[in-house]
Formats: structure tokens, C-alpha cells, sequence
């Protein structure tokens, strides 16, 4: 039975070795509770690091862990210290974690841990394909584990994997200074889905594909050579039941059940009933904000002194890498910082923030959230934060405020919040000042809102969503209407080709038989090329003919010799047998002097993009412009002439990076319709991967064997998915 393979760095259990013997505790994090759902029975197998380095690991409890594990659904990778200091400390949270939460002030480009996490990566990917098989499912977590997807998809063509970034990805602006940025991209593109927090993530995401690997975007779908990868937004959500009952639990408890902490918060609260207490929790991490949000607690008691003594801030900060030098640098800033503003502030009744760096169980988290007026969370850029979302979750009453930050994920999802620039010290006092006054009735209209979006997309449904968009694509992607072109199929279709008297072939050059080159004139035919298309064009049964946008001159300079019949300028001209090129289409071209001024102030605005002139039609080429740009302007060229153009019988096609101006009366379609009236075909071919080839499939009889190169929408019957295939596929032909 197929299972589904779940992937992340720190595996749901937590190890606890005492006294020689063993503990497995299931953690209750939220990932590990979102994944409740897929990782159930024993159809599911999670992969990841137990916590403890083999160093730590006694050898004699080596098959109990393993054993402990088992029973929870786990398996484990083994990691060395030396890897943990690399991959984990290094690469994942000196590098990337920074560079991700747009701290390049913080970020290392180190060799050593490069190499680290890219053989790390590999023990992951290795555990995997150990443990699966092909029509397993698999789901890798995180940036720790970027490279995994190709390294699986290596040994596994058609394993169904998907990915989930439980980071922001930066813009391209930013990732493009990491020395090893193709590699983690290629990494990524091992998916068949690639899930984001945000569309922002997403986009940026898509734009640096694009510009860093030139492949095509078509909305969220990525070319890469046969595949397709689908890349969409996920935002994560909460276990909403498990946070609300916890709440509802509390607020029933007697007195002699309370927390020690609970004990201490109500006798604050008997002491002090009007002060508000203002709640933040968070790793204690540099992305959190939590320096400048003190800082900006202190703005907002200078500007409003008259909340002295009224309010006080509670900060939960937990510890977390403390081997890397930044965190601790952190840590001494924010304990100077509280020390500091509560000695200046502190009065005999009151101190301005209560501080707590620990981490505290479930229950007390329950304590500090239910207790607090006013959350207040300021990242300076948070690939989601959940605190944000289980704080909401936990108020009962719908009473509470919460001021959340712009830069955090769930900011997109929680507009009803009081939502700020985590920079901006004037906004946040002010915005302090509201929340501490908002009336009730504010309150609980805008947290019910955010309860019923909450409560409707929570964990189970993401992890649900996820794995449900993950294997509809590898059901098969519904966006193509024709069929792959199977060995199956081929074979059916060279035995037709094999038994026919009389064959007509239709070929495109460029992307067909060819791949693309920089500069046009550089893709020339090679001798491989040559030899194919003499074994074809010898057979005195086929008719053979290129087909192409190109100008006669080039075709002429590669072919003339070879007398293949050739049609160019899509069916201006041709020439058959050898014979110069002759005119199969009566066109003008006066219109040309018109248009060519305005293609070249195109040429002149978009660096990289230049204009290739035939006798009856003008191309302007932006397949080397940076690609957003560059389709930026197509679409205001294509406004320019066709508003130029209007009734002049001239038309504008828009090809693969191409706008091409030509007469409306030529297409490759109607060229090959009139080649097919001149004999009595029982084979009839064509074969192109570009929009005008679309004319061909559109016109030529439906008999026709007609094949798309390439993974785009098409109104032929087939596709191959390059021109490798193209090649093996005529090849194919001249053997039957
Ligand atoms: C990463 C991304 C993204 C906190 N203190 C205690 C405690 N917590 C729990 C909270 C919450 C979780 O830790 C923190 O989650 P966040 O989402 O806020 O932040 P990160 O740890 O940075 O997580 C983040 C997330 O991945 C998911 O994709 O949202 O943007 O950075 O659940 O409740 N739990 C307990 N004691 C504590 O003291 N028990």
C-alpha cells in the first residue's frame, strides 16, 4: 500500500535519556498537530533528525530509539555534531534563516557549511529513498531541507513530492546574493508542488526562477523540461479546538487548580484591577522585533506618561539557537534593555515589563493569553506567526486586542487586527493608545471575525489542502488537452507511417528540431540534425517540409543544398527540390517603413530585446530581456500596433518571446493546407512547439498525426517534452 513520506529536520517526538533508559514524548507543536491528519495509521512514515547527535547517543540504546520511533510513525536520520554545528547552526540559521528574513547584515556565505548542509541534504534524501517506494508521497518541510526534492527526484522520476516553506522567501532582489542561489532553486524544482505561506512568498519565489534559471512562468506553473511544477499559498493555520477548549478548561478551574503563575496573575490583577497587561511571545529570535518593540514601549510611555502604572508589558522570549554568536548577542541586548527601562521607570507599585526567558508548558501559555488585554506581536518579517493566530483562538469572550505586524505572514489573513509598521514608533505608541482604549464591542466585532476564519481554516485543513492539491497534480495536470506521446503511441504511429504510400511531413526548425539559442543565427543545424533529415526527405514516399518563421536567406545558406522542401516567413515563401525561394503568398510590404520606427523605439527602451527583418514580416525578439520587463513591454507593443495597424490586413502574432508583424493572410496553417491539396496524402505530420504552429494543428484535417513540443495548452493531439524527444520520435520513423 502506498504511504505517504513526511520529511522535516526535527522529527514530532522529543528522546529523553535518564538513568540509562528511554522516553518518546509526541510533541505538540503545531506542524507536528497539522500533520495529525497525514501522518495516521500505518500509511505514514516521518522522517527527520531525533535531537540527539550520534556523539549523545548510546550505542546500546541505539535499537530501543529506533524501536520508540517505530511506534510513533518515526524514523530517524543520523547526524554527527560536526553536521548539526554545519548544516543546522551554519548553513540553515547563518545563512539562510537571515537572508530569508532579509538580514544581510547577519547573513554568512560560508563554503564549509554550503558543503555541510548539501551532504546533510543528501543523508535526508538518501533515508527517504531507503524507506520509500515509487507511489509513496512524499512532503519535505522547510528551509533546512531545500535540496532534498531533486536529490529524491534523481532516483525517483515519478515520485509524487511536494514542498511547504515555512519561511518567507525574499524577493529576488535579495536571494540573488546567495553564491549558491541555481543550486537551491534546483533543489526546489525536484517538487511537483511548491507551497508558500503567502502569495507574496510565492511571487517572489516565481521571479527568481525565472530570472536566475530563464525558465517559463506561465501564472503558477514552471516549465522545466517535461514537468511542470505547480507552486501556490497555503497560509498555515492553528489546531483552533485544541487552543479554545484549553481556554474553556481555564476559565472553568477553581482556585485550588490553578498554575502558580494563574495564582500570581490574579493577585496582580486584585492589586491593580485597571492595568492592562500587554502579552508578546516569541522565540527569542532577531526576526521577532523584540528589541525595537521594547524600545517602542518606552516611546509610548514617554508620549504617554499618564499610562504609567496602568499598563505593563509582558515579554515570553524563548530561548532558541543560542549557539549562534547573533542570538547571543541578542540576548545580552534585550536583558540590558529591560534592565535598563525598568530600573529608569520602575516604581514601589509598579515595574514596566515583566520579562520570562524560558519556555514555559502548554498550560501557562494558556495562562499568559487568556489573561491579556492587548497581544502585541512585532516581527520584523515572520514567515507566518501562529502566536498571533492562537492568542485570537484563546479569547473566549471575544474581548482582547491584538497588534500585529505588516511583516508578519498571517497579517494578509487577520485584517481585523490593529496592524502596524514594527518601524514606525509614533504608529505603535498611538496604536498602544487605541488598543488600550478600544471599547469592548470593537473588540469582540472584530475578533469574531477573525474566530470564524480561524476556526474554518485551520491546520487540519492546510496539511488537508496541501496534500489534496498535491495529488491532483499527479493525477494528472488538467490544464494540457492533448495526449503524451507515449512509446505506446509512437509505435502505433510509425507502423501507419511504415504502411503508407504517400507521407507529409510538416516540421518547425526552431524549438522543434532545434533548441533556442541566444542569437538566432547561432542555432544551427548539426550533423546529427543533417543525417535525420536526409533519412526522411530520401524516402521518395515522403514529402518533407520545413516549416518555419525564419528568412529565407538563413534557410537558404542551411538547406538550399540539401534540397529539402522548405516554407519560411510562415508561408510567404518556398522553395522546393532544391529551387530558389519563390513567393507562395502575394503580399505587400510597404506597411514595414511604418511599423519599423516604432519596434525600434522598443528596441531602444528594452535592453536586450532586438528586431529580426524579413522581405514581408518584422520580429521583435525579448527572449534575452529580463522576462518581467520584457513581457511588460510585449503587452504594450502589442497595444501600440494593434491600434497602429487597424484594418491594414497586417496582423501581429505573438510567439514563444516573439512578436512577429506579418500580412493576416499567411500562416503556417494555410501554407500547409495548400501543400496537402496538391497530392493524395495517407500520412499527413506536423510537429512544432510555438503559438503560430497552433495555425498547422488548427487547419490541417483531423486525421492528421499532429504533436506539440512542449507542456503548453495546444490544439494538437500530442505533445513530446523537447526536442530531444523530437529527434528520438523521427528517428523512430526512419526505422520503420
Ligand atoms: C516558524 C516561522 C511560522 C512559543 N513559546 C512557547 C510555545 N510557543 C509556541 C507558540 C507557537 C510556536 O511556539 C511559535 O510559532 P510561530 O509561528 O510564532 O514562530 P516560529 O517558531 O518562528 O515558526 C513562522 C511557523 O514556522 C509555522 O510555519 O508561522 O513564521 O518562523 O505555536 O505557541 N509553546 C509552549 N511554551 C512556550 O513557552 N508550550
Amino acid at each position: 500500500m502506498s504511504k505517504t513520506i513526511i520529511i522535516s529536520n526535527r522529527l514530532p517526538v522529543q528522546l529523553q535519556i535518564s538513568d540509562g533508559g528511554l522516553t518518546a514524548i509526541p510533541s505538540v507543536g503545531g506542524l507536528a498537530t497539522g500533520m495529525k491528519s497525514v501522518h495516521s495509521g500505518g500509511e505514514s512514515l516521518w522522517i527527520g533528525w531525533s535531537g540527539l547527535t550520534e556523539e549523545d547517543t548510546p550505542e546500546a540504546l541505539e535499537s530501543d530509539i529506533d524501536k520508540a520511533l517505530e511506534q510513533h510513525g518515526c524514523a530517524k536520520v543520523n547526524l554527527t555534531a560536526k553536521e548539526i554545528e554545519g548544516f543546522y547552526f551554519g548553513f540553515s540559521n547563518r545563512t539562510i534563516w537571515p537572508l530569508f528574513h532579509y538580514f544581510l547584515e547577519y547573513t554568512e556565505f560560508e563554503l564549509e557549511f554550503w558543503n555541510i548542509y548539501k551532504s546533510v541534504n543528501q543523508k535526508f534524501a538518501d533515508a527517504i529513498i531507503e524507506q520509500s517506494n515509487e507511489d509513496d508521497t512524499i512532503w519535505v518541510h522547510d528551509y533546512q531541507l531545500m535540496l532534498v526534492p531533486q536529490m529524491v527526484r534523481e532516483k525517483r522520476p515519478n515520485t509524487s513530492i511536494g514542498f511547504f516553506l515555512h519561511i518567507p522567501f525574499p524577493s529576488y532582489e535579495i536571494f540573488r546574493t546567495m553564491p549558491w542561489r541555481e543550486e537551491v532553486l534546483e533543489g526546489l524544482l525536484g517538487s511537483d508542488l511548491i507551497g508558500f505561506h503567502t502569495y507574496d512568498y510565492e511571487r517572489h519565489f516565481l521571479s527568481s526562477v525565472r530570472r536566475l534559471l530563464g525558465l517559463d512562468v506561465s501564472f503558477n506553473d514552471i516549465y522545466l523540461d517535461h514537468r511542470v511544477i505547480k507552486v501556490d499559498s497555503f497560509p498555515m493555520g492553528i489546531d483552533y479546538k485544541k487552543f479554545k477548549d484549553a481556554a474553556m478548561v481555564h476559565e472553568g478551574k477553581s482556585k485550588e487548580n490553578r498554575s502558580d503563575l494563574q495564582i500570581k496573575l490574579d493577585d496582580h490583577k486584585a492589586s491593580a484591577p485597571d492595568t492592562k497587561l500587554i502579552l508578546s511571545i516569541d522565540r527569542l529570535d532577531y526576526s521577532k522585533g523584540i528589541a525595537k518593540r521594547i524600545n517602542a514601549f518606552e516611546y509610548f510611555l514617554n508620549k504617554y506618561p499618564e499610562y504609567k502604572e496602568k499598563v505593563r508589558l509582558i515579554i515570553l522570549a524563548v530561548p532558541s539557537r543560542s549557539n549562534v554568536p547573533q542570538y547571543q548577542l541578542l540576548k545580552k541586548e534585550i536583558d540590558e534593555l529591560v534592565g535598563r527601562i525598568n530600573g529608569e521607570l520602575s516604581t514601589v507599585n509598579w515595574t514596566p515589563i515583566w520579562y520570562f526567558y524560558r519556555s514555559l508548558p502548554f498550560e501557562n501559555l494558556i495562562d499568559l493569553y487568556t489573561n491579556s488585554d492587548i497581544a502585541w506581536l512585532t516581527p520584523l518579517r515572520d514567515g507566518m506567526n501562529l502566536v498571533a493566530k492562537e492568542y485570537i483562538a484563546t479569547r473566549t469572550d471575544k474581548t482582547g486586542v491584538l497588534i500585529l505586524s505588516e511583516m508578519a505572514g498571517s497579517a494578509y489573513e487577520m485584517n481585523e487586527a490593529l496592524l502596524i509598521n514594527p518601524n514606525n514608533f509614533e504608529q505603535q505608541a498611538d496604536t498602544l493608545k487605541r488598543a488600550i482604549t478600544m471599547p469592548k464591542e470593537e473588540q469582540m466585532a472584530r475578533n469574531m471575525f477573525l474566530q470564524n476564519r480561524l476556526e474554518r481554516y485551520n491546520v487540519e485543513v492546510w496539511a488537508n489542502e496541501f496534500m489534496n492539491a498535491l495529488n491532483r497534480k499527479s493525477e494528472g495536470d488538467e490544464t494540457f488537452v492533448s495526449q503524451k506521446m507515449t512509446n505506446a503511441i509512437l509505435n502505433k504511429i510509425s507502423k501507419e507511417y511504415s504502411t503508407a504510400k504517400k507521407r507529409l511531413l510538416f516540421l518547425d526548425y526552431d524549438g522543434t528540431l532545434t533548441g533556442f539559442h541566444k542569437d538566432p543565427q547561432k542555432a544551427t543545424p548539426d550533423a546529427e540534425l543533417y543525417t535525420l533529415l536526409d533519412k526522411l526527405h530520401n524516402d521518395k514516399n515522403t514529402t518533407l517540409f520545413l516549416i518555419s518563421g525564419r528568412d529565407k536567406q538563413t534557410f537558404t545558406k542551411w538547406f538550399l543544398d540539401k534540397k529539402y522542401n522548405m516554407i519560411v516567413e510562415h508561408g510567404v515563401w518556398i522553395s522546393t527540390d532544391g529551387e530558389p525561394f519563390k513567393m507562395l503568398e502575394n503580399v505587400k510590404g510597404e506597411w514595414m517603413e511604418k511599423i519599423k520606427p516604432v519596434l525600434e523605439s522598443f528596441v531602444d527602451r528594452t535592453p536586450g530585446s532586438f528586431i529580426e527583418e524579413k522581405n514581408y514580416s518584422m520580429a521583435w525578439h525579448y527572449r534575452n530581456t529580463d522576462p518581467d520587463f520584457g513581457e511588460k513591454r510585449a503587452t504594450e507593443l502589442n497595444t501600440v500596433l494593434t491600434s497602429l495597424i487597424g484594418n491594414d490586413g497586417i496582423s501581429v502574432l505573438n510567439g514563444n518571446k516573439v512578436m512577429e508583424v506579418k500580412s493576416s493572410n499567411v500562416n503556417k496553417g494555410r501554407a500547409s493546407v495548400r501543400m496537402l491539396g496538391e497530392d493524395d496524402y495517407d500520412f499527413v505530420f506536423a510537429i512544432g512547439d510555438d503559438w503560430t504552429d497552433e495555425y498547422m494543428f488548427q487547419e490541417l484535417p483531423e486525421t492528421a498525426v499532429t504533436v506539440k513540443v512542449g507542456l503548453k495548452k495546444t490544439q494538437a493531439r500530442y505533445f513530446v517534452e523537447n526536442t530531444k524527444r523530437v529527434r528520438e520520435l523521427l528517428q523512430q520513423f526512419t526505422e520503420t
